[in-house]
């Protein structure tokens, strides 16, 4: 073996690491929600991946937007979907048997704090129950708690536990991860943060998420448009795929710059897209990139959207419609971004637009169509550790020996470095970088610490065609 070229061994333990289908590693998600046309069909969305997680809860709540009487939903607005997912509940679990019971879900669906925007004075059912989950001792796995609308009610449930249990406060905040789309109210900033702050709970708040919201035709490249324009949508979600994706309310004939079935918006989609453990270890740190997107660190354990403008200075407070980046970007007039920037700015949710509409057709398969008749997605693992430690100018030899398919579809294999996510600058060069063994030489100028990230991302030939993942992280040493 040549001193310089690095075999990485195919290992038991390695193989071990990989696995990301036990249950052990469910994440566990609270959604609150505002219950806006694009939440209703997040929650379409949302149900068709309740195999992903353990829902703990699903919380209406109120935001700046909606709030009881004003421009409100009504407050058992998820009722009708979850009588959908019901109806195609006894084909889900005919593709995974984790799909929860519809009466599971409905035991964790109540109403939050939504009297008023920003309203956590009272201590509701959903406060109550989210109380509940992070007081539970039996339970230390990590707990996402997402906002799709203001975080009142969690805030309302933090201060419920800062009030009652002042000794637990460090314990729950272990257990604690925010996912916030936008702040749509002021009490992360007016309570969270100056009570709960100290404790460094990993916070992502969202801009990005307009490139699945309203704005999507402004935010997506005209290649990706496809995936979301009327004709799409029509044959995969919105025509003969049951009653939970025909409750779906994609645009309809006469609405304005759109076409019949055009995708609306699933502006609250990346807090719990993030949670989807599709091998590409966003859950490891926000930076790294995943379906939710990318975010870097602002301060303490608090991730917001990387701005691809030199000299950019964050807010110190809210990050929401009137200040984060994104949304700015957007306006008629902007003169504080190029079509360059904006795109670039996005980019970290439309890059996997393909993908993650794809596997919405194939989720939307599976409540009507039996197994054999509908696709499932490849399952990624590598024939090697997935973090290596290199020198410059040394090789690495990248196995995807471990891919199947559960569907017996052949693979098609593409390594590719994720150059937004890894902190070496340059790039590297793939050998062999659409075939299962491939290769990188570490060059020569990337200094001590730096990263190299390999995603080695399959896609099946099923229909349609799923894609997952696993990265590779390389670190250079001495
Ligand atoms: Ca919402
Ligand atoms: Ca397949
Ligand atoms: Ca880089």
């Amino acid at each position: 073996m040549k001193k310089n070229v690095v075999l990485i061994l195919l290992v038991a333990v390695a193989l071990g690491v990989c696995s990301n289908y036990t249950a052990a590693a469910k994440p566990r998600v609270i959604v609150t929600s505002d219950g806006e046309i694009d939440d209703e069909c997040s929650m379409v969305r949302f149900l068709l991946y309740a195999n992903e997680w353990d829902v703990e809860a699903i919380i209406t709540s109120s935001s700046q937007y909606h709030w009881q009487g004003h421009r409100w939903a009504g407050d058992n607005w998820v009722e009708p979907y979850l009588d959908a997912y019901a109806q195609v509940y006894p084909n889900l679990v005919k593709h995974d048997p984790a799909f929860p019971t519809p009466q599971y879900l409905r035991e964790r669906t109540v109403l939050g704090n939504v009297r008023m925007e920003g309203e956590m004075d009272e201590v509701t059912p959903g406060s109550q129950l989210i109380v509940k989950v992070l007081l539970d001792e039996t339970d230390d796995r990590p707990i996402w708690l997402q906002a799709w609308g203001g975080p009142n009610t969690i805030a309302r449930a933090l201060k419920t536990i800062e009030q009652q249990h002042p000794e637990r406060m460090i314990e729950v905040a272990k257990k604690i991860r925010f996912f916030f789309i936008w702040e749509q109210d002021s009490t992360y900033q007016g309570y969270i943060r100056p009570h709960w702050g100290k404790y460094e709970i990993t916070t992502i708040i969202s801009d990005q998420f307009e490139a699945i919201a309203y704005r999507w035709k402004n935010c997506q490249p005209k290649e990706m448009h496809q995936y979301f324009v009327g004709a799409w949508m029509n044959e995969n979600i919105l025509e003969n795929h049951g009653p939970l994706c025909s409750l779906y309310k994609a645009h309809k004939h006469g609405d304005k710059e759109f076409d019949d079935g055009d995708f609306r918006s699933e502006g609250d989609s990346p807090a719990f897209l993030h949670q989807i453990v599709t091998g590409l270890r966003n859950l490891e740190s926000p930076d790294w990139g995943g379906w939710g997107g990318r975010y870097v660190r602002v301060r303490e354990n608090t991730w917001l959207d990387p701005v691809p403008f030199k000299g950019y200075v964050y807010p110190e407070g809210r990050w929401y419609s009137t200040t984060a980046w994104g949304r700015d970007s957007s306006r008629k007039g902007a003169t504080t971004s190029t079509n360059k920037q904006h795109r670039e700015y996005f980019k970290p949710m439309w890059r996997w637009s393909d993908a993650l509409q794809n596997d919405f057709a194939a989720r939307a398969d599976w409540c009507v169509k039996p197994y054999d008749q509908a696709n499932h997605p490849p399952m990624v693992k590598l024939g090697h550790a997935l973090d290596v430690k290199v020198r410059p100018g040394n090789r690495v030899s990248l196995s995807a020996k471990g891919i199947t398919d559960p569907d017996g579809d052949a693979l098609a294999c593409r390594w590719w470095q994720y150059q937004e996510a890894d902190t070496y600058d340059g790039t590297v060069t793939i050998e062999n970088a659409d075939h299962q063994q491939a290769a990188i030489t570490v060059p020569n100028d990337a200094r001590e610490g730096k990263t190299i990230h390999i995603i080695c991302e399959v896609t099946d030939t099923g229909t349609p065609p799923l894609t997952r993942y696993q990265r590779v992280i390389v670190t250079v040493v001495p």
